[in-house]
Order: structure tokens, then C-alpha cells, then sequence
């Protein structure tokens, strides 16, 4: 694996997996990242992303530097050839270059702007870090994925799985702002991958990109789409079709104990931060089906096994 960039830079999936589940019960594996550095650079707010990654990393022996590069860096260029008289005062080129004489892995987060669907498909920042950085590149979510979350989300399900091909049912719900898609399609794109029964349940005019989407089914009927899940994934996302956009806030997506009811006992999973009482209710979240906080912990293990997929392709230098 060269770098981190979207599910398609799994060579094998399963096996990928299979170290992460290792690692969550051996835990480190120091040496191998001793005298390497991982940067992580944040246009966005991070919690779990944050503190799980630079967990990992020390797990494997690393060290870490972290910068908001949104706020406390100089506004950056990507467009090739600019003429650089505005307000952006660095180029990617420069940037991605000064950052691999540091780094040894160089991590990002940087999400959509949700106006124009093309510019963010052409994922600027993610692709400008890949182009000029010579180091590996890891996505720590982007304009249209969240491949560390959903990573993290196949585990999560095949470590709690009970029967052999669960029933997994991803829902919309309502939320106050214009979220991206990026979770829902890593999440789309990760369960597609392992054996599982999967359905989306969204409100018309919120169905996901086709090209993430492709043959899996997809039901405007939530309730008709919850029957006999084995697992819940519960995340808003704004409208792909009417790019951006909040079309919809019917509360009676609203994902709570009554349409928990019409489940397999579902276990239930959301990648937070969540909205309580608008995404899901407290009555949810706080009662034994909810695995969000094991979710969450996960986020650690999925994280040592990519970066220990790259640290392996380094030289010893
Ligand atoms: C992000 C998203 O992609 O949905 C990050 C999730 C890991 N979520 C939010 O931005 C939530 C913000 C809010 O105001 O609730």
C-alpha cells in the first residue's frame, strides 16, 4: 500500500482487517516505527480522528506533529499556474515538499465545501498532498471519503456479529447542518467488500452517488428497510442530487427505541460526533444496543494496522 487515500488502496481487505484485530488484543509493535514521523495536517475539527491516529502512531513508535493547518497555517494554493497576488500566500507544491523533509507520513483532513459537486469530486487537497509530498499520504476524511472510519466500521461489525451474513442497514437521519457524504460512502464502499446483507434507507432526493452506490439496494421506506437488521448505522448527510443541500428535517427519521423495535435487536453505530435527540435519541445511545463508544475505540486499531501497512513500504533511512 502506498498510501491511504480511498478503499481502492486495499490490497486485501480482509487481511487488513484481520491485523487490526490482532493488534487490538497484542497491541504494539514498537520498533517499527522508531525514528519515523507522522504529520498530521487539520482544515477541519477532529476528535477521535486526532487522538486515535496519533495514538496508533505512538503504539508503533513514532513520532507525531499535529497542526491545524486551517486556522494557524498560511492559506494554501492548489491550482496549477495561479498567479499568487490574492490572499493565498503558499503552494501546495511548496507545502507538500517541505512537509516530506519532516515527515515520514503525512496524514490530512480536509472536507468538502458542499457548493460545487465537480470541484469537490476532484478531491484538490487530498490529490495536491498525493502529487507533490514524497511520502505516503493517509485520508483522514476528504471531500468524499472517510476510509480510517470505514475501516474501522467493517471491523467493528465483523468483530460483533452473530450470525454469519448480518443484515446491515445504513439510515439517513435529520441533522440542523449541510454534512458531506463522506462517511456514508466509505461506509458504502467498505460493507460492499465483506459478507453482508447491506440496505440504504434515505428520504427521495438523498440517495448517494450511483458510482458508490452501484447494485445495492435502496429503500425511500425506512421502516420497511429496518425489518430484522442486525446491525444500524445511523449518519445524516446533506443531498448528493441537489448538491449541498438540506432538503428534508422530518424528525420522524429521527432514529429511537420505536424503530429499534422493528430490528433484529440491532446493534447500533454512528461515527460521532452525533446530535442527540435529532440523530438519535438518548434512549438509543444510552441503552445496550448502542456500540458507538467500541466504534469509536476501534478507531485505534484500524489506524496501527494502515500505518503499519506503510511503515513497512519505507527504507530503513
Ligand atoms: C463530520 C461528517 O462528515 O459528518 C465528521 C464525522 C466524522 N461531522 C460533522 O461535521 C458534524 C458537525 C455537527 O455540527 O454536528
Amino acid at each position: 500500500m502506498k498510501d491511504y487515500i480511498n478503499s481502492s488502496d486495499i490490497e486485501d481487505l480482509n487481511s487488513l482487517i484481520e491485523e487490526a484485530l490482532q493488534l487490538k488484543k497484542t497491541n504494539t509493535v514498537p520498533e517499527l516505527g522508531k525514528g519515523k514521523t507522522l504529520g498530521m495536517l487539520f482544515f477541519n475539527p477532529s476528535l477521535r480522528t486526532r487522538l486515535s491516529t496519533e495514538k496508533a502512531a505512538k503504539l508503533l513508535g513514532m513520532e507525531v506533529l499535529v497542526m491545524n493547518v486551517g486556522t494557524d497555517g498560511w492559506a494554501l494554493e492548489f491550482e496549477d499556474g495561479a498567479v499568487m497576488n490574492g490572499n493565498k500566500a503558499e503552494h501546495i507544491k511548496e507545502a507538500a515538499g517541505v512537509l516530506s523533509q519532516y515527515c515520514d507520513i503525512i496524514a490530512v483532513r480536509a472536507f468538502p465545501e458542499l457548493v460545487d459537486r465537480d470541484k469537490d469530486e476532484q478531491e484538490l487537497v487530498m490529490n495536491g498532498f498525493k502529487k507533490f509530498a514524497s511520502v505516503p499520504v493517509i485520508n483522514l476524511e476528504s471531500a468524499t471519503g472517510h476510509p480510517l472510519q470505514g475501516l474501522t466500521d467493517a471491523l467493528t461489525i465483523l468483530e460483533l456479529k452473530k450470525v454469519k451474513k448480518p443484515k446491515v442497514v445504513l439510515t439517513w437521519a435529520p441533522h440542523p447542518r449541510a454534512l458531506p457524504q463522506s462517511v456514508p460512502n466509505s461506509f458504502v464502499e467498505f460493507m460492499q467488500q465483506i459478507d453482508v446483507d447491506l440496505v440504504i434507507t434515505n428520504p427521495e432526493a438523498y440517495d448517494l452517488n450511483p458510482a458508490v452506490v452501484k447494485n445495492t439496494p435502496v429503500l425511500h421506506d425506512q421502516a420497511e428497510a429496518l425489518e430484522d437488521a442486525d446491525f444500524v448505522y445511523v449518519k445524516n448527510w446533506s443531498s448528493y442530487e441537489q448538491y449541498g443541500k438540506i432538503l428534508n428535517t422530518d424528525p420522524s427519521w429521527t432514529f429511537n427505541e420505536e424503530k429499534l423495535n422493528i430490528t433484529n435487536n440491532a446493534k447500533v453505530m454512528h461515527c460521532l460526533p452525533v446530535r442527540r435527540n435529532v440523530v438519535i435519541s438518548d434512549g438509543v445511545l444510552d441503552g445496550e444496543n448502542s456500540v458507538v463508544i467500541q466504534q469509536a475505540g476501534n478507531r485505534t486499531f484500524a489506524a496501527q494496522a494502515v500505518l503499519k501497512r506503510l511503515l513497512g513500504t519505507l527504507g530503513n533511512g
